[in-house]
């Protein structure tokens, strides 16, 4: 099933046909490269590799005005400008999230999100948004304005499984990071009511979690932290496509106030608390922080 936007469908493509190149090259690369993310963030080998895929293939499609990388300290200007040419956008990838998963084997992802606007940018600008999880499957979560959809991908094709992906209404599992002790008074009594009455799950990959929750319905939240109160996530190449899609799916997302995609970002690696997941649930959230 294509995307009807040409320029967001050869995005889409173009990520699909290096999902299973990516998977497989993280055979080898495991270790971690000499280098700090922007964000300060010691870089896998694989980070750095699978970044640079990306931004190669990526930047060489037409109507690709700017591509931004969690991996990347500045935007590269890929020959257009999202905000004054028509069919030109801005895409933001995490080129692995969750890559510190890679040591112990366990599950992880690529991100992306499709702006109509040049980076930073206010979510609300967002067209489309996804990610890649390299599970016992390798799969696509894709949100357009038409929808979500689930894909299997396979010798560099995608297949869809599922056309209208939407929370379940009854929640049942949630996952929140950072560590108790640094956890404000507010969101810890919050996180004591969820405990009593969803199952956890946490792997220390967001969007490895949060396919969870599209799955089973619930709630995934990295807080703002009384050491971090701007929280760990990265808005432009996190929080804002991973709000995007929860939200098209039914859900809501919040930095604890108000939608993710109405933040108005200062820098390209601004952080914020990210809270996704069935309404009810971010509703009570938001009613219980101060
Ligand atoms: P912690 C991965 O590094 C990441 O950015 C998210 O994918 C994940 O939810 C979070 O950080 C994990 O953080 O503090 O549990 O290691």
């Amino acid at each position: 099933m294509t995307v009807s936007d040409p320029v967001v469908e050869a995005v889409v493509a173009t990520i699909s046909r290096s999902a299973t190149e990516i998977r497989q090259g993280l055979i080898g690369r495991r270790g971690t490269a000499d280098e700090e993310n922007p964000s300060g963030e010691t870089q896998a080998e694989a980070d750095v590799w699978a970044d640079e895929l990306l931004a190669d293939r990526l930047a060489d499609i037409d109507g690709v005005g700017e591509y931004g990388s969690e991996e990347r300290a500045d935007v590269i200007d890929c020959g257009g400008d999202p905000e004054t040419e028509p069919d030109t956008y801005a895409v933001a990838v995490d080129p692995l999230d969750g890559s510190s998963n890679l040591k112990s084997n366990n599950a992880m992802g690529t991100i992306f999100g499709v702006y109509d606007a040049a980076l930073p940018a206010r979510g609300e600008t967002l067209i489309a948004a996804g990610y890649v999880l390299y599970g016992p499957i390798t799969t696509m979560v894709l949100a357009t304005e038409t929808g979500v959809s689930e894909y299997e991908m396979s010798g560099g094709e995608r297949r869809v499984v599922e056309r209208d992906l939407t929370l379940p209404d009854d929640p049942v599992v949630y996952g929140f990071g950072g560590r108790v002790p640094d956890w404000p008074d507010d969101f810890e009594a919050y996180a004591r009511e969820i405990e009593r009455e969803l199952k956890l799950r946490y792997g220390g990959a967001m969007i490895a979690d949060v396919n969870q929750v599209l799955t089973y319905g619930g709630i995934f939240g990295y807080p703002g932290l009384a050491s971090r109160p701007e929280g760990k996530l990265r808005l432009q190449f996190e929080g804002n496509p991973i709000g995007y899609i929860v939200e098209r799916a039914g859900g809501r997302s919040s930095d604890g106030k108000e939608s993710l995609l109405a933040l108005e970002p200062d820098e390209l690696h601004d952080r914020t608390p990210v809270h996704v997941g069935n309404a009810e649930l971010i509703d009570r959230l938001e009613d219980r922080l101060d």
